[in-house]
């Protein structure tokens, strides 16, 4: 098992100032977050499909989207799993051995067999875990196709913006990033009056594949916000989408999984990038 990442997981200051990001529960208690979920207080009744948590090992780092979105998958369904945090700056041998091609977070082993990138493994977790859970991506094929497209949309359009106000680099300066992330948000916005048809979730009744993929990315444009103190997810501008984020962020399942917004911009400035290699660099 890997060292937990320093100085991240449990005793730091706590204070909370809005609703999208309750802190997770497991810091909160001033435990370490590589833990298993079994002791998880989720309230959902339905979250109740005990299995052996360690068959399924998720690797990463706790405030990584690509992470946290495996994570609110596997709550949703019920699923126990191991979470293993992976030490930022150094790519552990069995991450690299799992995902040899990309050699990046997160990667789920299930029964010890890795399956790489977050929209392809919350699929599988889908799949596997089909029944008597929750559903996640869209039984229509059509409308599972559009689901599939927007969260693409997502992953190409969030996070250059998010990395060039994190002060990363990405493809412009600061008005521009703000001008694209906007550009994109009017998009989700009017896609999420489009499929949602009203209901609370771009799923419709029950949070579903693009609440998942979009919902990871919230943390970090609120992080985003604060580091280059400009506005992007704007009540006035987008107020389906505003609203949509306190609700979801509210929900069990996501609560449990996304940090305070306070925690990503700690990580943003301790570590810059999850490849920045300055920690830990002598760990195992
Ligand atoms: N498309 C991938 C992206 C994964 C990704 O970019 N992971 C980052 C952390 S958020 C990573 O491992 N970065 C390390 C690196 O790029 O070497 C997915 O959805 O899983």
């Amino acid at each position: 098992m890997l060292e937990k990442e320093a100085g991240l997981a449990a005793g730091q200051d706590d204070a909370r100032e809005d609703v999208y990001h309750r802190d997770n529960k497991r810091e909160r208690a001033g435990q370490p977050s590589s833990l298993s979920n079994s002791n998880s207080t989720t309230a959902d009744p339905a979250l109740t499909r005990a299995k052996n948590c360690s068959d399924n090992n998720v690797r990463g780092v706790g405030r990584a989207p690509y992470v946290i979105r495996v994570l609110i998958a596997l709550k949703l369904k019920g699923i126990e799993y191991e979470f293993v945090e992976e030490v930022v700056g150094k790519k552990s041998e069995l991450l690299l051995k799992s995902n040899p091609v990309h050699k990046k977070i997160p990667v789920l082993l299930h029964h010890g067999k890795p399956i790489c990138e977050s929209l392809v493994i919350v699929q599988y977790i889908d799949e596997v875990w089909s029944s008597g859970a929750p559903v996640i991506l869209p039984v229509d094929p059509y409308t599972r196709a559009v689901h599939r497209f927007w969260a693409q949309f997502v992953d190409d359009k969030l996070p250059p913006g998010i990395r060039t106000l994190r002060g990363m680099g990405g493809d412009g300066d600061k008005d521009q990033a703000v001008e694209q992330l906007s550009a994109a948000l009017q998009l989700l916005e009017e896609a999420f009056v489009k499929l949602s048809q009203g209901k609370n979730y771009f799923g419709g009744d029950s949070v579903g594949y693009l609440d998942v993929a979009l919902v990871s990315h919230v943390g970090w444009v609120k992080a985003a916000e604060k580091i280059a103190g400009v506005s992007i997810l704007d009540k006035a501008k987008f107020p389906n989408l505003v609203a949509w984020a306190h609700r979801l962020c509210a929900h069990p399942a996501v609560a449990d999984a996304i940090p305070h917004a306070d925690k990503f911009v700690e990580f943003s400035l301790k570590y810059g990038s999850f490849t920045k290699p300055t920690i830990n660099s002598g760990a195992k």
